[in-house]
Formats: structure tokens, sequence, C-alpha cells
């Protein structure tokens, strides 16, 4: 099988590769090591931003950091690149994580295959020279014999259509297109919508130096102190010398984190003794709060005792009762909604400058040249608006890349009904195009650097066998896919995750999205060993020809 050793050009200016990779976040910066420095292909990675980063390029907002501690939101596969970086703080911020990623393309010499600043806009499968073209917005072509999608899951912004926003007066900003330069709120009346993990990040920060901030909130959330802290020189050893153990608990765990989920359920101890672990982890901070007994996700009863602690909390911490309970008014189970984790988050609603407005009970109207007027007429005077508004999840990012497979099939009408594939990675009808997280794998119910290294450590054996093997297609069967469907579906119905009817894991933020629960929920151990199995049974499930 022939490889093209450097990118060729056709006589229409085509350049022609053995793969194409769609970002240079976390994955596409993986991906695009493992096929050209261990499988010896022509690779180009397209990618809109400017820089090396996904979604650490573009979330910049005040207060972006990462809810993974430092020592486990990294690369894994390179002792090298572990032995020669040090992170600074117990969560990273996102300069700090932008800092990594730099240092990670430096040493691993990607930029040269990375080309930046190029948003592809069409993607169309040509069966009878089994090759992938792709088209960028500036007009420019590419083809290959491999498509492999590195976009992330949150990284198409979610920017409600409320009427009026062209008439604003003043500046806004989606948290997720944050500005390089910064934004200056010195002095200024801030409006912030949304009140997830990136909204909740933001609160505390904004309120610094805005004369006043008012945090609209249609959904309240739970919310744990993440205790951020500097490393210190001795933490920072202990993790260099136990790098295998510690990538042993995040491989076998279910959410890929470094801290092992207790053996214990809620009710093998009394309340007393439930109390003091709730009030123990809760000091300690951080996602390991859910991973105190292993039913918390599947027994309401169970879930119930961690969420009363939490609403507990939040009562005591606001001093304005009004304020504390529109705060703790709290609809789905703890952690069935993505656990936002904080630094002073609920404290902030103490300050004079804050004040918190309940858009579920008075829905926002429209937004005027002066501020957001809501459906009682209430109006909000604001300088600078923050949409906190999320993302359109797992499926935005795919669907806006233009694809489109075997007779004109495209994605967006292969997913009309909601996402449907095999394993998350791969689309009957589309060959030899892979998903990088794609929905219906773990993805974000996991640490994601785990989750990547997964996917493209298994996309780069699979390559690997197909040119082994003089195999020049691989493609999802559909039966395997409808099967898959099920188990994901089945997944989540074991847990109260589909109970948080406003979650985005469900597609519920977007109006019109179908309401499907779209990562896979039975854990990413048990993911890791069904792919596995997958591709030691020759591939089953798949058609390779
Ligand atoms: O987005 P979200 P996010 N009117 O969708 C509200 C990851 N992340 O950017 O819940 C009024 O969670 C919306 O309300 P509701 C993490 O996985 C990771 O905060 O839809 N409000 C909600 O309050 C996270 O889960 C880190 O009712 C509207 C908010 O906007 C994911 O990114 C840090 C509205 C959006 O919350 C997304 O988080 C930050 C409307 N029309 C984020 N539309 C790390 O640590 C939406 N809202 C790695």
């Amino acid at each position: 099988m022939t490889s093209l050793a450097t990118n060729a050009r056709a006589t229409d200016g085509t350049a022609e590769l053995d793969a194409v990779i769609i970002g240079a976040g976390f994955s596409g910066m993986y991906q695009l090591h493992t096929l050209r420095d261990r499988l010896g292909l022509s690779v180009q990675v397209l990618e809109a931003g400017e820089g090396v980063g996904g979604t650490w390029y573009w979330n910049r907002y005040p207060g972006a950091r990462c809810d993974s501690e430092s020592h486990s939101y990294c690369f894994s596969f390179s002792q090298e690149l572990l032995n020669d970086w040090e992170w600074s703080e117990r969560y990273p911020a996102q300069p700090e994580i932008i800092r990594y990623l730099n240092f990670v393309a430096d040493r691993l010499d990607l930029r040269r295959d990375v080309k930046f600043g190029t948003r592809v806009v069409a993607a169309d499968y040509d069966e009878s020279r089994n090759r992938w073209d792709v088209t960028t917005e500036a007009g420019e072509r590419f083809s290959a014999k491999y498509l492999i999608t590195a976009v992330g899951c949150l990284s198409t912004t979610n920017v409600p259509k409320f009427e009026g926003l062209e008439s604003f007066a003043g500046e806004w900003y989606h948290t997720g297109a944050w500005p390089h330069e910064g934004v200056d709120f010195t002095g200024k009346r801030v409006i912030q919508i949304g009140t997830g993990s990136t909204g909740i990040q933001a609160v505390p920060v904004i309120a610094e130096t805005a004369a006043h901030l008012t945090v609209m909130q249609r959904t309240p959330q739970f919310s744990v102190p993440a205790r951020n802290t500097p490393l210190t020189d001795e933490f920072r050893r202990w993790v260099k010398e136990h790098y295998p153990e510690i990538h042993e608990v995040m491989r076998g765990t279910t959410n890929g984190h470094s801290f092992r989920i207790m053996e214990r359920n809620a009710f093998d101890v009394d309340d007393d003794e439930r109390m003091a672990i709730y009030e123990a982890a809760w000091e300690k901070g951080g996602l390991q709060f859910r991973a105190n007994f292993k039913d918390m996700l599947t027994s309401k009863a169970a879930n119930d005792t961690a969420a009363e602690f939490i609403k507990h909390k939040i009562r005591q911490i606001v001093k304005d009762p009004a304020t504390a309970e529109k705060l703790a008014n709290i609809d789905h189970p703890y952690a069935a909604k993505r656990p936002p984790i904080d630094t002073n988050y609920f404290d902030t609603y103490n300050r004079d400058n804050v004040s918190l407005v309940d858009v579920r009970a008075d829905p926002i109207a429209a937004i005027t040249p002066t501020g957001i007027r809501l459906q009682s007429g209430a109006e909000h005077a604001a300088d600078i608006i923050v949409f906190a508004t999320g993302f359109d999840a797992m499926t935005g990012s795919l669907l806006r890349l233009g694809i489109t497979g075997r007779d004109g099939l495209t994605l967006a009408k292969a997913w009309e009904a909601g996402p449907r594939n095999y394993l998350g990675l791969q689309v009957a009808g589309f060959p030899n195009l892979f998903t990088i997280t794609g929905p219906g794998s773990p993805s974000v119910l996991c640490n994601m650097p785990v989750a990547i290294e997964q996917h493209v450590e298994w996309i780069t054996d699979c390559i690997a066998h197909l040119r082994g093997h003089e195999i020049e297609r691989i493609e999802a069967r559909d039966e395997a896919s409808d099967e898959w469907v099920q188990q994901v579906n089945e997944a989540a119905r074991a847990t109260l995750l589909p109970e948080a009817h406003s979650s985005w894991y469900l597609g519920a933020n977007v109006p019109g999205k179908p309401r499907v629960f779209m990562p896979y929920a039975g854990g990413m151990a048990r993911y890791r060993a069904i792919c596995d199995e997958v591709a030691a049974r020759d591939y089953e499930g798949f058609e390779l020809n």
C-alpha cells in the first residue's frame, strides 16, 4: 500500500494526502502525531483558530480554568512530555493550558502540518476514488483517504436568538469566543446570562471590577468549591514518581479522573457519618465530591442526600434569603447536569454590586438598546452583556462541517432524529470518516484527555490495521449502529442523568434540537474494553473492504 510521504498536489491545486484532521486541540494534535510520526502518513490539520488549543484557544473568559486537576489534564502517552512540564496550580487556568499545548506543539514539531485560520465548510466522500474532498472557507481544497474530525464537543457557541440583540448599544460577548485582548469591566454595568460551569467561573471575577453585575439565571445549578491552590514541590515530586499508578486509576475508572469512586453506597453509613463524609469532601473540594458514594448517580435517594447537603450550604453562604432560595431551588439530581466547581461563586452574591434575576420565572423578552427587558416589562440596564449560554454541544461542531457521505447522504440528514453511529467513532454511509469523542462515546462524561487518548490510539491502530492488510475502507454497519444507539440509551437510562431535563447532554439547551442523551454513560473503562474487544474480533460491526 502506498503512502504519500509528502503532500502531493493535483493539477487543479488540490493537496493530496493520506489524512485530513479537522481541529488542532488536544485531539487533533495527538492524532497528527500518531498518524504522521508513528505510521508515516502524510497528514494535514485544518484549524479555524490562529493557534493550537481548540476549546482553550477560544474560551478566554474571566475565570476560565479547568475542572480536572492539572496532573490529570494532560497527555499521558509521552514520558518526556510528562517529565518536562510543571503545572503551577491544582486546576490549571486557561493561559497555562495554552502554554502547555504550545509546549507540546513545539516538542512534537506539530505546527508545520497545521494550517491555521482555515475553516472547513464542506467534506464530500467520492466513492469512485475512495477519497474525501475537503473544502475550506477560502476555497482551498484537500483530498484524503481518511477524514478525522477533532472538533471537540463544546465548540459551537450558542447565542440564543433574542429579539433586538442587533439594537444593543453596548458591547456583548460569548464566553466561548472571547476577545484575546480581554474585556475591561471596570466601572461598567454588566449583565451575564447563564449559570453553567462557565458562568459560575466568570461571575466572581467579573464582580471584582464591574460597577454592577446582574446575573440572569434560568436553571439554578449545584456547585462545590474547587479549592484551587498552588501546587507544592512535594506534590509535584510525588506526581512525577507515581505516574504509572495515577494513569492506571485514570484509565480504570468510570470518569477518567485520578481519584477512585468509593465502593460504598450512601446508605451503607449512618446519617452522621454521611454528613461527615460530605463535610470533608466539601472542604477538599473538586469533582471528587460526586465520587463519595458509588450509587450517587443511580439512586435518587442516595443522590438526594448530596443534593440536600449542597442546598443547605448555599442557604448558609448566601445572606439574603430570597437570593439564597433562587440559587438553591434546584430541580435536577446532583451531577445529572455537568456539575460545576467554583471559587467563591455563592459568596459573590453577598456583594453589594451583584444581583440575581430569575429568568425562568420572568423570561427574557428582548434585548433593547440599553439592556434587557423581561416579559414582566422589568428593564435591566447594561453597558456589557456576557453570554455564558453554552454550546450546541456534541453534534453542532460536526454538523457545521458540511459533511456528505456516500450517495449524497449528508450528516445532517443521517442525524435528523439525533446522532446515530457506532461506538461514537463512525457513521454508516461515511466510510473512512472517524469522529474523535463523537456523540455515543464517553467524551464529556470523562476527563477529556483520557477519552481523547483512547480514541486517537484506537483510530491509529485501526488505520495501521487497514494499511497492513491492504484494506481500503472501513465503515460502520447499520445493524451495529442501531445496537450501539440502543446501548447508549440503556446506559443513560441506568443512571439519573436523563432526569435533568434542561441538560445540554440531551440537547435541551438549543431550541429545536432532537432530545437524545448523547454521551455514552456506561463508563470509560467499560467503553475502552468494548472498543478493544471490537478491534480484537477483526473490527466486528464494521464493514472492511
Ligand atoms: O454552558 P451550559 P457552559 N435564556 O450549557 C443558560 C464545559 N466546561 O458554557 O440550564 C436564559 O452548561 C443555561 O440555562 P439552562 C462543561 O462540560 C468545562 O457553562 O439551559 N439562559 C445555562 O445556565 C460544561 O458543562 C470547564 O436552563 C440561557 C447556561 O446558559 C460545558 O462546558 C469550564 C439561555 C449555559 O450553561 C458547558 O458549560 C467551563 C436562554 N435562552 C465549561 N440559553 C472546564 O473546567 C442558555 N442559557 C474544563
